[in-house]
C-alpha cells in the first residue's frame, strides 16, 4: 500500500505498512483499484457525453466510488470487492454507451487502453495484487513525484467534491454539468503524459467546480430543511434512551428522527452533525435533544461512554471498540467489517432496538448550551449591524478559523489562536475543527456573538457568500476585507475547499497543522508566490502579522 491522502499520514510522507487511520494494506490496494476502475469508466463516459449520450447510473457510480475512498469512510474489503465487480459492469455499460454514440454519429470509436480496457481479477487476493500496482507510489515511479503529487491533488479534490455531490443528490439536487466535470477530470488524470502546467490549471479548475458542487449541496440542505437560524444547542445529556447520529448526512438524521418519533428515544448529534440543530425542518423535532461529544478523533472514548446506539452516516469512523461494536451502525457508503450496515431501504430499526436495549442516560445533566445556525442567511440578516460596527471601529477584524480536526499534535494552535483573538474581533467557524474552541465563551460585540458557527465543512460556500456580500458593501474584494483565513485540514473535502478558495483568488490563507505530503515543494512555492498561501506559525507571530 501507499497512501498519503490525509494529514495524519505516517511520518508526514505516506502510510506504507498500515494506515494510521486503521486502513489495512488490502483495503488501501482495493481502494486504489476502485479509483483506477472509475478512471476507466470516465474515459468512456466523458467521450460518450461529448457525443450527447449520458447515463445517470454511470454518473452516480463514479461519484460514489470516489466518495467511498475518502479517508475514514470504508474499511470493508468485501464491500470494496463487490464495488469492483459492479465497476466492471458499469465500465462495460459506459463502453457500450460510447460505442453506440459513435455509431449514431457515424464515427469510429477510439480504442481505449489503460483502465478502460483493464481486466479485473475475480478473486479478492488477485484484486488486491492488481490494486498494489496502481498506487500513487507506482505513479511517482512513472511520472516523478511532483507530477504525481499534482495528479493526486486534483484526484483528492475530486474525492472531496464527490462526497458533497453525493449528499446533494440524496436530497434531489444534481447538475449534469457536475457529472460531466467528474468524467472529464478523471479522463484527464488517466492520461500517460501529464504536465505540471496543465495539472496546476486543472487543480484550480477543480476548485471552481467544487464551488458549484457546494452550491448544489447548499441548495439541497436549505431547500429541504430551510435556512439555518441561530439556535442554542444543549451539550449536556437528558435522562433517557439515546441514539447518536454522526457524519454529515442531513437526510439520514431526518429519517432517524421520523422513525423514532414517539418511541421515547432522544436523538443527539455528533461531530459534523452539530449544525443540523439550526435547520428549521430538523429542529422542529422535540426529541432532537442535543449534541454529544467532540470531534471525530475522540469517538472511541466517547462512543464507549455513550449509553445508546450510534449511527455513522459518513466519515469519520474509527475502529470501533468491542464495547460498542454491537451498538454502532453504518449506513450509506460508510462501512467497517463486522459492523451492522443499514442499507438503501434506510430502515433504522436495528439502531432503534439497540438504543432501547441500552441503558440510556440515567439523569438530566445541568443544562449547558452553545450557539449554532449562522449560515449566510442569518449572518447577512444582521449585515447592517455588522457593517455599522465595522465602520465604527468596534469590529476590527474577522477570522475564519475552520476546517477539520484530527488526532495529530499541533492542533492546539487553533484553540490557542481562537483564545488569543482580541475582543474587538469576530470569529467565524465551520467543520469539525470548531470543537477545539466552540465550548469557550467568547461573548458578543453589541449583540453580535463573537463566535459565529457557519456550519459543516461544505458550508464554506456560505462563508464565501458572506465574505462576498461584505466585500460588496465595502466596495472591495475578499482580499480587501479585514478578514483572515486560518484553516486546518485533515481529509479530502478540505482539499477541494482549499482549491475553491484559491480559485476565487483568496490570498494569505494560513494552513495547518502541516502541509499536504502530496503538494511537493516546487508546487507549494508556486502557491506561495501566487496566493501567499502559508503554513501556520506561532499564534503570536501569526496574529501580529495579521493585525499589525
Ligand atoms: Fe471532520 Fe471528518 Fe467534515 Fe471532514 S468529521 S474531518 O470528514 O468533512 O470535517
Ligand atoms: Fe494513511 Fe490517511 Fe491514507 Fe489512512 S487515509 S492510510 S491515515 S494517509
Amino acid at each position: 500500500m501507499f497512501c498519503y491522502q490525509c494529514e495524519q499520514t505516517a511520518r508526514g510522507t505516506g502510510c506504507t505498512a498500515f494506515g494510521v487511520c486503521g486502513k489495512s494494506p488490502e483495503v488501501a490496494d482495493l481502494q486504489d483499484l476502485l479509483i483506477y476502475a472509475a478512471k476507466g469508466i470516465s474515459m468512456y463516459a466523458h467521450r460518450a457525453r461529448l457525443l450527447g449520450s449520458r447515463d445517470r447510473e454511470i454518473d452516480l457510480f463514479v461519484v460514489e466510488a470516489l466518495f467511498t475512498t475518502v479517508t475514514n469512510v470504508n474499511f470493508d474489503e468485501d464491500r470494496l470487492v463487490s464495488l469492483l465487480a459492479r465497476a466492471e459492469t458499469v465500465r462495460n455499460r459506459a463502453r457500450d454507451l460510447y460505442e453506440a454514440a459513435c455509431r449514431e454519429a457515424g464515427q469510429e470509436a477510439e480504442a481505449l487502453g489503460g483502465p478502460a480496457s483493464f481486466a479485473f481479477a475475480a478473486a479478492k487476493e488477485a484484486l488486491i495484487d492488481q490494486g498494489g500496482k496502481v498506487t500513487p507510489e507506482r505513479g511517482a515511479e512513472r511520472h516523478g513525484d511532483v507530477v504525481q503529487g499534482l495528479h493526486d491533488l486534483v484526484l483528492l479534490s475530486l474525492k472531496g467534491s464527490a462526497a458533497y455531490a453525493d449528499h446533494a443528490q440524496v436530497l434531489g439536487q444534481e447538475d449534469d454539468a457536475v457529472y460531466a466535470f467528474f468524467h472529464e477530470f478523471l479522463d484527464f488524470l488517466s492520461r500517460d503524459a501529464l504536465s505540471v502546467d496543465d495539472l496546476v490549471g486543472k487543480a484550480l479548475e477543480a476548485g471552481k467546480w467544487n464551488i458549484r458542487v457546494m452550491e448544489l449541496l447548499d441548495a439541497a440542505n436549505t431547500g429541504t430543511y430551510g435556512h439555518p437560524v441561530p439556535t442554542p444547542v444543549r451539550v449536556t445529556p437528558l435522562a433517557g434512551k439515546a441514539i447518536l447520529v454522526s457524519g454529515h448526512d442531513l437526510k439520514d438524521l431526518e429519517l432517524i428522527l421520523k422513525q423514532t418519533e414517539g418511541k421515547g428515544i432522544n436523538i443527539y448529534t455528533h461531530g459534523e452533525m452539530l449544525p443540523c440543530h439550526g435547520y428549521p425542518e430538523l429542529k422542529k423535532y422535540g426529541h432532537l435533544a442535543g449534541n454529544y461529544g467532540g470531534a471525530w478523533q475522540d469517538q472511541r472514548e466517547e462512543f464507549d461512554a455513550f449509553p445508546g446506539a450510534i449511527v455513522m452516516t459518513t466519515n469519520c469512523i474509527q475502529k470501533p471498540k468491542d464495547s460498542y461494536k454491537d451498538r454502532i451502525f453504518t449506513t450509506g457508503l460508510v462501512a467497517w467489517p463486522g459492523v451492522t450496515h443499514i442499507g438503501p431501504d434506510k430502515d433504522f430499526s436495528p439502531a432503534v432496538e439497540a438504543a432501547l436495549a441500552a441503558p440510556g442516560f440515567e439523569k438530566d445533566e445541568p443544562e449547558k448550551t452553545i450557539l449554532v445556525g449562522f449560515g449566510r442567511n442569518a449572518v447577512l440578516g444582521a449585515a447592517d449591524k455588522v457593517v455599522e460596527l465595522v465602520r465604527a471601529g468596534k469590529i476590527r477584524h474577522f477570522f475564519l478559523i475552520g476546517g477539520c480536526d484530527g488526532a495529530k499534535s499541533g492542533r492546539n494552535y487553533y484553540t490557542d489562536f481562537a483564545r488569543a483573538v482580541p475582543e474587538d474581533c469576530v470569529i467565524l467557524t465551520l467543520a469539525c475543527g470548531k470543537y477545539r474552541f466552540n465550548k469557550l465563551d467568547f461573548g458578543d460585540i453589541e449583540g453580535i456573538p463573537r463566535l459565529l458557527d457557519v456550519g459543516q465543512c461544505n458550508d464554506a460556500f456560505s462563508a464565501v457568500k458572506i465574505a462576498m456580500a461584505l466585500a460588496d458593501v465595502f466596495e472591495t474584494d475578499v482580499n480587501g476585507l479585514p478578514l483572515s483565513l486560518i484553516l486546518s485540514w485533515y481529509e479530502q473535502k478540505a482539499v477541494c475547499i482549499l482549491l475553491s478558495l484559491l480559485y476565487l483568488g483568496v490570498k494569505d490563507i494560513r494552513l495547518g497543522p502541516s502541509l499536504p505530503a502530496f503538494v511537493k515543494a516546487p508546487v507549494f512555492e508556486v502557491l506561495q508566490e501566487k496566493f501567499n498561501l502559508q503554513p501556520i506559525g506561532s499564534v503570536e507571530d501569526d496574529l501580529r502579522a495579521i493585525l499589525g
